[in-house]
């Protein structure tokens, strides 16, 4: 920092808020501070709008919570206007709705693109934070009295260490950062290593084109059907008819999303009324598999009776036995994010379709040619890396953020510490949308982004009016709220398996759960917080 020119600092830009991303969490940050008459800048690393939209481009990517819910509520004539096609929309067209938003708010006069910020430095005179910007070449630096950060909870592509991976001389590819014109997998032998949603949207896909296409497995995954549509045009009209009020009845609802929530156990039914229930959810599909009785996610033998149930089902759409069983986890279902497919485990009945299970034949290394495992030597000319992101704290991690009294990464060394996910001790005037302690990854994320940024756009608004410059988290508010979201989880399945809600997935990260289990008692804390005077930080002036 200490070689940017001075005459380069004189004419530093100065604005009241600067944004960190221009995903959906960025872009309506920017509305709502702009709405304050406040000046705002957001800076992305990419060249466009969208973020996890802009970045995963990968073959059969799309959401997985039904486009009239995974969609901005805020303007009631944005949601009435846009006509979804699919019940899960598709990337590109989830991608063609960030850009109409950009367009209809006129978002991109305050937007830079191919911008990654750097570093972020508090000073304590004037309580500004410095922010450093690294944009073709060059390095800028900008100043604003807010930072938020919009970076994303899955922005940061997990990169395997696999010995020789640099020098396959093939065409290497991470689903998160698939390349904008495509691939054309025509004629290849194609390896995949994950298991993961990415891997089980992708599959099926490549499948269809490569040549033969080698899956290497570490942990089997559960996949429900996703049973795919195109939306039908009176369920569309319903919704629109009272969208709000739908809107409002899934904030109520644990996951901030209509899974049709069953408040009974899985043991308050016969066992024939049991599979009867899981039948039917899977004949409709999606993730709603896992709100089919209410103690799925918390009790090991109500769990176990889903699992019986999928397992049965991978075992009756995969042909060979053995297959089959490689195929089937033996986890709690719902503890790693529940996969939705369409034709996933059907793939590998294909004959040019084979699985690798790395726990039997673990990756030795990858050579000019080939993904080697202990025992053979699996010639390939593309490898795609379906192996997910370094999650929720990635991001907010590459930034060197210092605050009065140290650096960020220094602060979570042991694992993100923040209050609400929405504020870390320590940095004042520093918000983080969906960050650890939120319910974030662990509901519809849309919504609970808008909530995260109308938060922080009240919570500044309320700075403003009430000549106030500074807020900061208590680190006892802090301190309360993690014991708080460890606690919740402990109560469920999700500490039980390996995954990146702990990070369990990125090699040498603290193991410790990072989102918050419950939209409804989420919700109801901050607006306790707020009727409270911002109870559990310090608000000065
Ligand atoms: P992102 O969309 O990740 O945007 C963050 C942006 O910040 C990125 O564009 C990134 O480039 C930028 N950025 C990060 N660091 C910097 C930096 N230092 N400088 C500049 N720019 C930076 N959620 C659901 O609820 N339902 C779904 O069905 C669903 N499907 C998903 C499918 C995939 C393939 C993935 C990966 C995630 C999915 N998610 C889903 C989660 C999804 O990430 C969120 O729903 C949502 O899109 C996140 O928006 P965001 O703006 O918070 O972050
Ligand atoms: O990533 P993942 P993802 N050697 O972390 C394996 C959202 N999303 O991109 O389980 C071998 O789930 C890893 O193995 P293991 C959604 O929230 C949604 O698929 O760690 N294998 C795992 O199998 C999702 O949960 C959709 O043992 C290695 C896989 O790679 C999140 O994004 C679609 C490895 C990674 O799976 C992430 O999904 C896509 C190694 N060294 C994404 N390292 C929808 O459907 C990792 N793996 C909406």
């Amino acid at each position: 920092m200490g070689q940017v020119e001075e005459h380069e600092d004189a004419a530093r830009e100065q604005f009241d808020a600067v944004v960190v991303g221009a995903g959906f969490a960025g872009m309506y940050m920017l509305h709502r501070l702009r709405l304050l008459g406040l000046s705002a800048r957001v800076y992305e690393a990419g060249d466009g709008v969208g973020g996890t939209w802009f970045w995963n481009r990968y073959p059969g990517a799309r959401c997985d919570i039904p486009s009239m819910e995974y969609s901005y509520q805020f303007s009631d004539e944005l949601q009435q206007e846009w006509e979804w096609s699919e019940r899960y929309a598709t990337q590109p067209e989830i991608l063609k709705y960030a850009n109409h938003v950009a367009d209809r708010f006129n978002l991109w006069p305050d937007m830079q693109f191919n911008t990654r910020v750097m570093a972020a430095e508090y000073q304590a005179s004037p309580g500004t934070w410095l922010v450093t910007l690294a944009h073709e070449g060059t390095t800028e630096r900008v100043e604003a009295r807010f930072v938020v950060m919009a970076t994303g909870c899955l922005s940061v592509p997990n990169m395997p260490s696999i010995e020789g991976l640099d020098k396959f001389a093939g065409a290497l590819y991470h689903t998160g950062t698939w390349p904008r014109e495509g691939v054309d997998l025509t004629s290849k032998r194609v390896g995949v290593i994950g298991t993961g949603s990415s891997a089980i949207q992708s599959i099926p896909l490549m499948a269809a084109q490569a040549t033969s296409v080698e899956v290497f497995q570490r942990t089997p995954n559960y996949s429900v059907p996703a049973h795919n549509a195109p939306l039908d045009p009176d369920y569309v009209a319903d919704i629109k008819s009272r969208y709000s009020e739908y809107r409002a009845e899934n904030w109520q609802r644990g996951f901030g999303a209509d899974f049709r929530d069953s408040e009974r156990s899985a043991f308050d039914v016969t066992d024939a009324e049991r599979t009867a229930e899981y039948e039917d959810r899977w004949a409709r599909g999606g993730l709603a598999f896992l709100a089919a009785f209410a103690d799925l996610p918390f009790d090991d033998a109500a769990n176990a009776t889903a699992q019986a149930f999928i397992r049965e089902k991978i075992a009756g759409r995969v042909d060979d036995p053995d297959l089959a069983a490689k195929l089937t986890p033996s986890t709690p279902v719902g503890c790693k994010r529940l996969c939705v497919d369409t034709d996933y485990y059907e793939t590998f009945n294909e004959p040019h379709v084979s699985l690798v299970d790395l726990n039997e034949t673990p990756i030795t290394r990858v050579t000019a040619t080939a993904i080697e495992t202990a025992d053979h030597t699996h010639e390939v000319d593309v490898i795609v890396l379906a192996t997910g992101f370094d999650a929720m704290t990635g991001a907010v991690s590459k930034i060197d953020v210092r605050g009065p009294q140290g650096t960020l990464n220094d602060k979570w060394a042991q694992g993100p510490r923040a209050y609400l996910g929405l504020a870390t001790a320590g940095f004042p005037n520093l918000f983080l949308v969906t960050g650890p302690g939120s319910p974030s990854v662990l509901s519809n994320m849309l919504p609970s982004i808008e909530q995260h940024v109308e938060w922080i756009a009240d919570c500044i608004g309320y700075m403003e009016q009430h000549q106030l410059s500074s807020i900061e988290a208590d680190l006892e508010a802090e301190d309360n709220w993690i014991a708080h979201v460890n606690e919740v989880a402990d109560t469920s399945i999700y500490p039980k398996c390996n995954s990146w809600y702990l990070g369990a997935n990125v090699e040498g990260k603290s193991r410790v759960f990072m989102p918050y289990l419950g939209v409804p008692p989420y919700l109801e804390k901050c607006a306790d917080v707020v009727a409270r005077g911002y109870d559990g930080f310090t608000l000065s002036n």
